[in-house]
């Protein structure tokens, strides 16, 4: 049992499914066995109608398909394929928000005044737009025509590109692999990835590198920096964080998916006098919203608040029977919901046109009615709480405290208004680097474990960690969120903490905002006047399943910075493809992938490979 995670409340709730004969994740899993060994490799392939086709990994049956194809192309063109439906889903959420930006522009969503007019017009700034003298509302809407025109833009490259050192905008020129419009990547790709259209594995991943940076420096860009303009920048804040959040005596609501115009809204609507009085004649003290998976960073960042928990735990929230809504738009959210939930009185609702949920109950949401739609929504949750059966529920007592909120915004103000001490900090060595540790969980690992051990092996080494997405659930609900988790950390990385009373783990938000990562790593090699890839940092995904996650890796490497991932990808079956993602990278954009499932392993390779960044600077390993 214990192999199944290293979280007391997800131990639990997995014994109580298992008690209500419930089947999770973990069991659907075992049902799988074993998983198909071409499948794994990468080797099959499904793009045309010649096919199926797979490759014999062991040489004695087909090394092509009936196209013609090979292990090399049939690999990389379904890498692709996996980068761009990631970098597609990051950049649908971005186009969303830029299109409540619009309509808050044109005041047809009221519910969606613009709550960071400074943000704003730095923003409009970046992308030459005239601030001096106009109102908020032209230019928001001039911001946000112009960032919809990121889509399909016919000015050739993408504008927050212009973020990154210019020695990396010239490496990506040299490649072309600059980014284009960010729908023309994610479509050229699924052209590319035709039967009979790109078949050079080293010209498919190119592509692969250049969607990848639509999604970074484009699409997830435009979902962090527009929802900082709607809905605020995060400033640090605390909150409490795991199942323990759920109230034995509140209507608890689970707010799951990606979007924060649908969960903030509901923040909000939760503290409508009209709702809280129903849901107290219904018995229930108050009404209890809590977030899961990355809207619930979203909310966690801006608003503390609670969180119930990341990938693995949202059938667990059902489980624990004292759920009266989930309420979902897109994203990362498990179909077996509907049918867990009708085990207990838990109501599923699905709210996006783009996400739908056989069993579930859908209420659109519309954002040009969203308060109306959002207590149309946790009216159905409040009146739920009278079906909830008390003989099934069960709420685990584990809960931990977190410090959240660091925006770039956030840590320039934490560090006195310039990166200059980080800097200072990075040169003498107090702080050795900086890694970024994101992405999701994964039932094929034990839950956070990858992601705590990872952690902890390099604050030890006195490596500053910035974490986004399940990952840094993770670390809140482990503690190491908290000012005091410096305590674990090496001397240099504990005095800097300690002196500015921040953990040694900084929650940067949800998966969209990796975007700040960059923000951050480009600001630090501009004022070195180096390129990102000569920095002393690593990026890391220890536990990650989604093709999201894929989209990031690439990103990440393709703007310099080596990558560790913890769970195996499906390339394998070309040796050509592995190695060159994993060694012959380094030459072409100054960065690769290394595979390793042992966290302490992984730290091994990233406290060697900053050792060596360091010494390339000029600075004390
Ligand atoms: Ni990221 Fe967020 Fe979690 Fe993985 Fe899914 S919630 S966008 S993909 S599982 S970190
Ligand atoms: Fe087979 Fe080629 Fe068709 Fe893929 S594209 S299914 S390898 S024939």
């Amino acid at each position: 049992m214990s192999e199944k995670s290293v979280d007391k409340a997800t131990l639990k709730m997995i014994k109580k499914a298992g008690d209500d004969n419930v089947k999770l994740a973990w069991d659907r899993l075992v049902a799988q066995q074993p998983q198909c060994g071409f499948g794994q490799l990468g080797v099959c392939c499904r793009n045309c109608n010649m096919g199926p086709c797979r490759i014999d990994p062991f040489g004695d049956g087909p090394d092509t398909g009936v196209c013609g194809a090979d292990a090399d192309t049939i690999v990389a063109r379904n890498l692709l394929r996996a980068i761009a439906a990631g970098a597609a889903a990051h950049s649908d959420h971005g186009r969303g928000i830029a299109a409540t930006l619009y309509a808050s522009a044109r005041g047809e969503a009221r519910d969606y005044p613009i709550k960071d007019e400074a943000k704003l017009k730095a923003v409009a700034t970046e992308f030459g737009i005239v601030v001096e003298g106009r109102s908020v509302q032209e230019i928001a809407l001039e911001l946000a025509g112009a960032v919809l025109e990121e889509f399909g833009t016919k000015k050739g490259s993408l504008q927050f590109i212009n973020r990154a050192p210019v020695q990396r905008r010239e490496l990506w020129d040299k490649l072309g692999i600059t980014p284009r419009g960010i729908d023309r990547e994610v479509v050229e790709s699924m052209h590319r990835t035709h039967m009979g259209v790109d078949n050079d594995y080293t010209s498919l991943i190119l592509q692969g590198l250049r969607t990848a940076l639509s999604d970074g420096w484009g699409g997830s860009c435009i979902a962090t920096e527009l929802s900082d303009i709607l809905f605020g920048t995060p400033q640090p804040v605390k909150g409490v964080c795991n199942l323990g959040v759920l109230m034995e005596d509140q209507v608890n609501i689970i707010l799951h998916g990606h979007e924060p115009t649908l969960s903030d809204i509901i923040v909000f609507a939760a503290r409508d006098e009209e709702l809280l009085a129903e849901a107290r004649q219904r018995g229930a003290s108050g009404i209890n919203v809590c977030g899961m998976c990355c809207t619930g960073n979203e909310v966690l960042m801006r608003h503390g608040v609670p969180l119930a928990g990341n990938f693995l735990q949202q059938e667990l929230a059902i489980v624990t029977g004292a759920v009266e809504a989930v309420i979902v738009d897109v994203q990362c959210i498990m179909p077996s919901l509907p049918q867990i939930a009708g085990c207990y009185h838990t109501k599923v609702i699905s709210t996006s046109p783009k996400a739908k949920f056989p069993g579930a109950l859908h209420v659109p949401f519309d954002e040009h009615n969203a308060m109306e739609v959002a207590k149309k929504i946790l009216r159905l949750a409040v009146e739920n709480y009278s079906n909830r059966r008390r003989e099934k529920v069960s709420i685990p007592s584990d809960r931990m405290e977190y410090m959240a909120g660091f925006s770039v915004e956030a840590l320039l103000a934490a560090l006195g208004g310039t990166l200059s001490p980080l800097i200072d900090a990075l040169k003498s060595g107090s702080v050795k680097g900086i890694a970024g540790v994101v992405g999701c969980n994964n039932p094929k690992y034990r839950q956070d474990y990858s992601h705590l051990t990872f952690i902890r092996e390099l604050i030890k080494n006195d490596i500053l960690v910035v974490a986004t997405g399940c990952a840094a659930i993770a670390c809140a609900k482990d503690g190491m969120l908290l000012p005091g988790a410096a305590d674990e950390a090496g001397e240099g990385l504990k005095a800097v903490c300690k002196g500015l009373n921040v953990p040694p783990v900084l929650h940067m938000g949800s998966c969209v905002d990796i975007s700040r990562i960059l923000t951050v790593a480009a600001a630090i090699a501009n004022a070195l006047g180096v390129d990102i890839a000569d920095l002393p940092l690593v990026g890391a995904a220890p536990e990650w399943m989604s093709e999201k996650a894929v989209s990031i890796g690439a990103y990440v490497i393709g703007s310099g910075i080596f990558t560790i991932l913890g769970t195996v990808p499906p390339v394998l079956g070309s040796k050509n493809v592995a190695a060159l993602l994993t060694s012959g990278a380094d030459e072409v954009i100054g960065a690769k992938f290394a595979v390793e499932e042992d966290p302490v392993a992984a730290a091994e390779l990233a406290v060697k490979h900053i050792a060596g960044k360091r010494v390339s600077l000029g600075l004390k390993a």
